[in-house]
C-alpha cells in the first residue's frame, strides 16, 4: 500500500500567489486522491529538520529560510505508481527545465520558489508524511 502513496507540499510562493486551489485541481485531475491534507507554516528549525538530508548543500540556508517564510499545504496522495507519476506531473526542479504542461512550468517562479514538492522515493514519501501527520491521520 505504501508504494501507492507520495507526499507533497505546496510551497510559500504557490500559497502566497493564490494558486492553492488551482494546483490541487491539477493533482486531482491527474488521478491522485487526497488521503490527508493540512495548511500550516514551518518554523526555521522545523524546515531545517525536514530538509536535514540537504544540510550539506550550498542552498540549504536559502531553502530553509524560504520554506519557513509563509504558509504551506502538506498532503498525502494516493495513486498507482504515485511517486514517479507525481514527479512527472510537477516537472523538473528548475522551472526553466520543466516540461510544458507540468505544475512547475505553469506555477513556479525559480528553482527555490518552485511551487510544489514531491517525494523522490517510497521511503522518503513515508518519512516526509510522518513528519506532518499522525498515525491516525495517515490511516
Ligand atoms: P526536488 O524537490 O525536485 O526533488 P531537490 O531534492 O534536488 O529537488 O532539491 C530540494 C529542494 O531544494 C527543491 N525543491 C528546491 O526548492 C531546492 N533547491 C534545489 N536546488 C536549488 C538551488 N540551486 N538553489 C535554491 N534552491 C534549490
Amino acid at each position: 500500500m505504501a508504494t501507492n502513496r507520495t507526499f507533497t507540499m505546496l510551497k510559500p510562493d504557490a500559497t502566497g500567489a493564490g494558486y492553492t486551489g488551482k494546483i490541487i485541481d491539477r493533482i486531482i485531475d491527474a488521478g491522485f486522491s487526497i488521503k490527508a491534507m493540512k495548511w500550516t507554516q514551518l518554523s526555521l528549525a522545523e524546515a531545517e529538520a525536514f530538509y536535514a538530508v540537504h544540510s550539506e548543500r550550498p542552498f540549504f540556508g536559502e531553502l530553509t529560510a524560504y520554506m519557513s517564510s509563509g504558509p504551506i499545504v502538506a498532503a498525502i496522495l494516493e495513486k498507482d505508481n504515485a511517486v514517479p507519476d507525481f514527479r512527472d506531473l510537477i516537472g523538473a526542479t528548475d522551472p526553466k527545465d520543466a516540461a510544458a504542461g507540468t505544475i512547475r512550468a505553469e506555477f513556479a517562479t525559480s528553482i527555490a520558489a518552485n511551487a510544489v514538492h514531491g517525494s523522490d522515493s517510497d521511503e522518503n514519501a513515508a518519512l516526509e508524511g510522518a513528519f506532518y501527520f499522525s498515525q491516525r491521520e495517515l490511516a
